[in-house]
């Protein structure tokens, strides 16, 4: 019989009972899971506030859901969601966002990469939701028993004060309102100040950028234009666009009317340039030709985004970031365009990519016809032979595509995209040719410097082949890795890099990639080591000068890295936005977003920075990835170039047009 006038009732807390009290375990149990989640996030900022404040989110929203089964299904689909964010995380080194679930399928094709980077201790992340479940049934069943048990008193007893215990007062349904679903509306306030942050405090930017209900509350609200952190600020002063004067360099026109032929290197980093390892040579062929007629850029960095590989190109092609929101050749893929293909085909070049792997991958056969590039040999375009981990191995490619190209017109632009030095970077047993040692076997680094080793073979035997079929001289030949092939938030890579570089393994040598290009000719010796800061982006009004092209009619943001002595170079991925390398000095913004919670560190004596001497540069490195995204976002290059409505795209044996 209830108390009706009792105040337990009145505030509606008579919905619970003391065997509610079971749920305990549950909830320390979250505890843990929650300290662990973070651990496995490399968060460190504010914890002692993040821990507790998703623990009483989680509980308040839980406790607001008056079905437990369905309380249940939810706090399983937030622990999936934990469960794909470490995973994520451990190699991207950031949260899931809801753009990159639209490259879920190609997370998918790249499966070995996936399931490598899926470590067995994340499956801990459902080990509360099991106590969970067992605790939810457990107390269904105590239902069951005493509703059942009170039904038999009922029926003995005969009672005729049955009525009050069925009237629900205005009082009664307010108060359950606000015991129950009260719990999810306060939840939801909290997350909501904590996101909006009204008066900017610093600790809530830190706690929404890094809080899994904050930070996916703020992922979505972006995702769906309700809400927008984006300070555009002008702080590139006029810097950029200066091609009229930084082209004139000495090498001007060097390689003018030449061929172009590019090749994108799958995960090649720099510190493998010049270097022996265990007595060996790692890139023996590369190291030869930088003796030779070939300008190598030794502070080069990757300027990806979301779509990692694709944005390599992207930015190479394009002088422009890829877009952090998600894959940039997907959301933007019917955007004009005007990079270096479109520039090169103003000046009578035919443009190809070759990638012998899946065609619509990364969503290329969409993206590049408005790139400019006229043909795209993709898996189906090459013939069936060795295959080496996710496809058709280098060595077959570079053969295959030695053939393709005598039949090409010339002068042709070329980009050639690898495939084999892919993460995780297991060959057959027969392509091992560096000796590990004992320390390094069967480990990612070990794999890595042997594929790496592997494609610099490929490199060597393609350049004899262009010589042997008088495909050399002729043409220009740059070299670039697209991104790092050892991310550092995996601990055992870490390990391996921190004990091979004998100094702790950071981003200054995780994010440089080697550019080289080779310039075939007799008369001079145009070897030389460039090593002003660059990345992709600088690679067009770079190559540009060299092919002797007049003008960059386009918007671009990049620069001549043969005239710039004073470069900087923005990062977004990998490094949170914010982040940029200039000269010695690394500045890593915090992945709480605060500038002041970043740090700084001289790559070469490897000692602190005071913050204040980046603040400048950090605001640089922001206007200059908020400038791309506007770009982007607002298809400004659509009203500049109304001329490029048509574009043709052959693909090999048809010569349709798509109007874009
Ligand atoms: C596949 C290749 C791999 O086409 O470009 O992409 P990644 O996984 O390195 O971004
Ligand atoms: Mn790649």
């Amino acid at each position: 019989m209830k108390e009706t006038g009792s105040v337990l009732h009145i505030l509606g807390l008579d919905r619970f009972k003391i065997t509610d009290l079971i749920f305990i375990p549950f909830f320390v149990a979250m505890y843990y899971k929650m300290e662990f989640f973070y651990q496995s996030m490399k968060i460190i900022r504010n914890v002692e506030i993040i821990i507790p404040l998703s623990c009483v989110i989680m509980a308040l929203i839980l406790i607001g859901i008056k079905n437990r089964f369905v309380a249940w299904v939810y706090y399983l689909a937030l622990s999936a969601l934990m469960f794909a964010d470490v995973a994520y995380n451990n190699y991207y080194f950031r949260y899931l966002s809801v753009g990159m679930l639209r490259a879920v399928k190609f997370l998918f094709s790249v499966r070995t990469s996936v399931d490598s980077a899926v470590k067995s201790e994340f499956y801990w992340m459902f080990a509360d939701a099991g106590i969970l479940l067992i605790l939810v049934i457990a107390d269904f069943v105590i239902r069951r028993i005493t509703a059942r048990r009170k039904k038999l008193e009922n029926d003995s007893i005969i009672s005729c004060d049955n009525s009050d215990y069925h009237e629900t007062t205005v009082l009664k349904k307010i108060a359950v309102f606000f015991t129950s679903r009260f719990s999810i509306l306060l939840a939801m306030v909290l997350i909501f100040v904590i996101v909006i942050n009204p008066m900017g405090n610093t600790t809530l930017k830190s706690v929404a950028n890094q809080e899994f209900m904050s930070y996916h509350t703020k992922d979505v609200l972006e995702a769906t234009g309700i809400y927008k952190d984006i300070e555009w600020k002008n702080e590139l002063n006029g810097s950029i666009m200066k091609y009229e004067e930084e082209k004139n360099v000495p090498l001007f026109g060097v390689a003018k009317g030449r061929n172009l032929i590019v090749i994108q290197i799958e995960s090649f980093m720099n510190f493998l340039i010049n270097q022996k390892y265990n007595g060996q040579e790692l890139t023996p062929n590369i190291n030869r030709l930088l003796k030779d007629d070939t300008i190598y850029f030794d502070n080069y960095y990757q300027e990806v985004s979301a779509g990692n590989t694709s944005d390599s190109e992207f930015a190479t092609n394009n002088s422009i970031y890829g877009t952090i929101n998600s894959f940039t050749y997907e959301i933007y893929q019917d955007n004009h365009y005007k990079g270096l293909p479109w520039i090169l085909r103003e000046h009578g070049y035919e443009t190809a990519v070759f990638h012998a792997y899946k065609k619509d991958f990364w969503n290329r056969d969409k993206a590049y016809p408005n790139l400019g590039f006229q043909r795209y040999d993709s898996r189906g375009d090459f013939k069936k032979g060795e295959k080496i981990g996710m496809g058709l191995s280098d060595e077959d490619m570079f053969d295959q595509v030695i053939e393709k190209m005598k039949h090409q017109r010339e002068p042709f632009y070329d980009f050639i995209i690898t495939l084999t030095n892919h993460y995780p970077y297991y060959m057959p047993y027969d392509k091992y040719n560096i000796e590990l040692k004992k320390v390094d076997k069967n480990t990612t680094f070990g794999h890595y410097l042997n594929s790496a080793h592997y494609t610099d073979y490929c490199i060597g035997k393609f350049i004899k082949k262009l010589k042997k079929e008088k495909l050399y001289k002729n043409s220009i030949i740059a070299m670039y890795g697209d991104h790092t092939g050892l991310t550092k938030a995996d601990l055992l890579i870490k390990k391996s890099m921190d004990r091979y570089l004998q100094h702790e393994y950071d981003y200054d040598v995780m994010l440089n990639i080697p550019l080289m290009i080779h310039i075939p000719d007799k008369k001079r010796n145009l070897e030389q080591k460039i090593n002003t800061t660059g990345g992709n982006l600088d690679f067009m009004p770079t190559i540009a000068a060299l092919m002797g092209i007049d003008k960059l009619d386009t918007f671009y943001l990049g620069h001549n890295l043969l005239y710039v002595k004073d470069n900087l170079v923005a990062n977004q991925y990998y490094m949170p936005k914010g982040s940029f390398i200039k000269g010695d000095i690394i500045y890593v913004m915090s992945r709480d977003g605060v500038f002041e919670h970043g740090r700084a560190f001289d790559k070469n004596t490897r000692e602190k920075i005071p913050l204040e001497q980046c603040r400048d540069y950090y605001k640089k490195s922001t206007a200059i990835i908020n400038a791309s995204e506007e770009i982007l976002e607002k298809d400004k290059l659509r009203g500049k170039y109304e001329h490029y409505l048509y574009s043709a795209f052959d693909s090999p044996g048809s010569d349709t047009v798509k109007k874009h």
